[in-house]
């Protein structure tokens, strides 16, 4: 039988060619991203993984036990990515006071915050794989077309590297076991959120490409 991950690769196919051929990873490996376009990610993305915490705190609390301490570890994770947007943003004399949720990043945070407060476990989860796959695939598709250097290596190594490719394949494996024997009726529940996060994924790098803003 094949692994429900398969299933979930299979469905988001077209969303996943789309995501990595997008305009704003094509300029940054290209290195023809101007520094407030990708300044714009950054203060977006901080925001994001700030408030990815709470995300990942509401669906520890409705975790089953062996998944208990690897989700309190990623809040120690994200804790320590948000030192190292703090180190970047300081070293590119980018300002993270002040800021606030772009209209596709505030719709983004309230998807995950209702799919961990109110989703059962199985559902909340897969928006967790979909949305770490979708930024290892990304930032893998960028480092690998990279000719030289980048003044953004240190995130472009971050979501590229082995290590975060291992926590997402950990991912993978605690879906695919958590997938087991449910009824196809749940099952196509999270694929519907595999695909909506792709989704969001897409609109989150378009965010960034158009420096997305409030029009009132
Ligand atoms: C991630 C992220 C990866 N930082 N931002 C978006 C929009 N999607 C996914 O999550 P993490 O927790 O930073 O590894």
């Amino acid at each position: 039988m094949s692994l429900f991950t398969e299933r979930l690769h299979e469905a988001g196919k077209d969303i996943w060619k789309k995501l990595l051929s997008h305009k704003f990873l094509q300029m940054t490996y290209k290195q023809e991203i101007d520094d407030e376009t990708f300044a714009q990610w950054v203060r977006q993305d901080y925001i994001f993984v700030r408030e990815a915490i709470p995300f990942i705190a509401f669906i520890t609390g409705r975790a089953p036990l062996n998944l208990r301490s690897q989700l309190a570890n990623i809040i120690g994770m994200l804790v320590k990515e948000l030192g190292m947007f703090e180190e970047m943003a300081e070293q590119h004399k980018i300002s993270l006071g002040n800021i606030n949720p772009s209209p596709t990043c505030h719709a983004y945070l309230q998807y995950l915050y209702s799919t961990g407060n109110i989703c059962p476990i199985e559902e909340s989860f897969t928006v967790l794989y979909a949305a770490e796959k979708a930024y290892y695939d990304s930032w893998k598709t960028v480092k690998d077309n990279l000719q030289s250097e980048s003044k953004w290596q240190r995130f472009i190594d971050y979501w590229s590297s082995d290590d975060f490719g291992a926590y997402v394949k950990w991912i993978a494996g605690e879906l695919n076991a958590l997938a087991e024997g449910l009824p196809e009726r749940k099952l196509k529940k999270m694929e519907e959120h595999y695909i909506t996060t792709g989704r969001y994924e897409y609109l989150f790098w378009t965010m960034a490409q158009t420096s997305e803003k409030w029009p009132v």
